[in-house]
């Protein structure tokens, strides 16, 4: 009998002129967490990402689940702040003055720009070496995808209610997979835009930061998007433990109201908590 405390791994992507193995165009990818009953709700809405894609319509789709073997970290999400920007080139300056401010030195922050301009189709993350600006993961495989991430739809939906944040689901999949990847000790910070045409907003993050979102990064149109992670290779055993966590380290966000309570508690200490 399936038990509620078994977790599935669902995974899509989509190519249109031929399969990725194959050099076509990456459209669109998804990863879900979901228990057995969950299953077929979460197949289907990752369906529909693939199917209604600003990239594009596929003609090929790879659509797998599997149950998860390992036990589910929870985690807290990033704090999320907003940086509006009139213009594409004040978000990448605001992007690259975060990135210092998250301990990544210039002239590796040109680096890695250096490196994802040689980069013509990314269907995951560029891994960059934070002291020698080097790319770490193999430039055959077009990146590393994360997977094995979700956040609970209730648990979101109250989070963001309290913080006034729109429950849109793009900023939901971007905050969940920069919270595993900066939750890694050897994550020094994160640079993100999408490759979808219509859509602008980035982010920088990092553990002290938190997710700094940027409201412009690229210009309407452009279907070239990015993801670098900065690594900390001192902080590791050897490189293939930093992908395996992840690739196959299963983490839920997992917000505690509690938290908030307790803060507000805190700040209003002549008012009795209930
Ligand atoms: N693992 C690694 N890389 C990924 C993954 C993943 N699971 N998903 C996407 N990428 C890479 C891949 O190379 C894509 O081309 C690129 O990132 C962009 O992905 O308003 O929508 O899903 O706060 O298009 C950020 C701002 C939106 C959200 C990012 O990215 C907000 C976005 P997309
Ligand atoms: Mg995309």
């Amino acid at each position: 009998m399936q038990n509620e405390h078994t977790y599935y791994s669902v995974r899509m992507r989509a190519a249109k002129g031929d399969s990725h193995k194959n050099g076509g165009k990456h459209i669109s990818g998804g990863e879900m967490i979901a228990t057995f009953n969950e299953l077929e709700s979460s197949i289907a809405e990752l369906v529909e990402k693939g199917l209604t894609h600003s990239r594009g319509k596929p003609d090929f789709m790879n659509i797998q689940f599997e149950r998860i073997e390992e036990s589910v970290e929870h985690v807290a999400p990033l704090a999320v702040h907003t940086n509006p920007v009139p213009s594409m080139s004040d978000g990448q300056a605001t992007a690259r003055s975060l990135l210092k401010d998250a301990g990544v030195h210039p002239n590796v922050i040109n680096m890695s720009y250096q490196v994802l301009s040689q980069i013509s189709e990314l269907r995951g993350a560029v891994l960059i070496d934070v002291h020698t600006g080097q790319r770490l993961d193999d430039p055959t495989k077009n990146g590393v995808r994360v997977s094995r991430m979700d956040w609970p739809w209730n648990n979101f939906e109250s989070w963001a209610k309290t913080y006034h944040l729109p429950q849109n689901n793009r900023m939901k999949e971007a905050l969940v997979l920069a919270t595993k990847v900066v939750h890694h000790p050897a994550t020094t910070a994160e640079l993100c835009w999408s490759d979808d045409p219509d859509y602008i907003t980035g982010y920088v993050a990092n553990k002290n930061l938190g997710y700094q979102r940027i409201t412009q990064l690229k210009e309407i149109g452009d279907e070239k998007g990015c993801r670098i992670f900065y690594v900390d290779q001192t902080k590791l055993k050897n490189l293939d433990a930093y992908i395996n966590y992840l690739t196959t380290q299963p983490v839920f966000i997992q917000w505690e109201r509690d938290e908030v309570i307790s803060d507000e508690s805190r700040s209003n200490a002549s008012t009795t908590a209930n």
